[in-house]
């Protein structure tokens, strides 16, 4: 018995780009899980995993927290079914996006959190207003008025990832595996919460994020999000 904790915002919407890639993960390997949702004020709903961030899963007994430590004991728990790295080399080229997917995220969220912060459930606005002027050290406000100053940065950080779509469909190849996930969670969060692009018809990446769409019985497009 399969259980996901994963963030919810207001209007039922998912934003949180770790979760994405817990749900495409759990998906590719077949498996079903019963999800929770948690605002971030709902930390108590999963406290006994004795840290504060989702996603977290619970198999049976088995507590396994940080989305890429979900995706290694998915791998190595259920070796039956489809690879998310499809071996060892896999495994630590798939390590690289987990260290540099946050790169993308941080210029994501800088440009849409006020967006977020629209998006919140009512009950954590005062919560994630107070967390979020902490961590970058000035209001909202202004972080939202200075939000168009990271397009540049986001251009350069998709560069590579554009390049790699020219020849072949998916990051990991012909067939999509963990280091997609990885990506399109961060996809998913600004689609859940803004209607900013930042992909347009006949980019590269927007082909491959509407392919990424199509998944699992279009999962991604299962959730209260802006139009492609
Ligand atoms: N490294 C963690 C990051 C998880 C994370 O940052 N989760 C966010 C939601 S996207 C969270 O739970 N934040 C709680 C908070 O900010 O209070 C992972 O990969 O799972």
């Amino acid at each position: 018995m399969l259980t996901l904790y994963e963030l919810l915002g207001a209007d039922d919407r998912r934003f949180s780009p770790y979760c994405w890639r817990t749900r495409m993960a759990l998906a590719h390997k077949g498996l079903k899980a019963e999800i929770i949702p948690c605002k971030f004020t709902d930390k108590h709903l999963f406290a006994f995993s004795g840290q504060d961030k989702v996603p977290v899963l619970k198999d049976g007994d088995r507590v396994v927290f940080d989305s890429w430590d979900i995706a290694c004991y998915l791998e190595d728990t259920y070796p039956d079914r489809p690879s998310l790295f499809g071996g060892p080399v896999g495994r630590c080229e798939a390590r690289f996006f987990n260290e540099w997917a946050p790169t993308l995220s941080r210029l994501f969220l800088l440009t849409v959190i006020k967006d977020i912060f629209d998006h919140v459930h009512p009950d954590d606005k005062a919560y994630f207003r107070l967390s979020r002027e902490q961590r970058f050290g000035k209001s909202l406000e202004q972080l939202g008025a200075e939000s168009d100053n990271h397009r540049a940065a986001i251009d350069a950080a998709m560069a590579p990832l554009r390049a790699v779509l020219e020849h072949q469909p998916f990051f990991c190849g012909d067939a999509p595996a963990y280091a997609d996930y990885i990506v399109f969670g961060h996809f998913q969060m600004v689609r859940s919460i803004s209607p900013k692009r930042f992909v347009e018809k006949g980019d590269a990446l927007y082909e491959w994020r509407s392919r990424m769409l199509d998944l699992f019985d279009s999962l991604g497009r299962s959730v209260n999000a802006y139009p492609e």
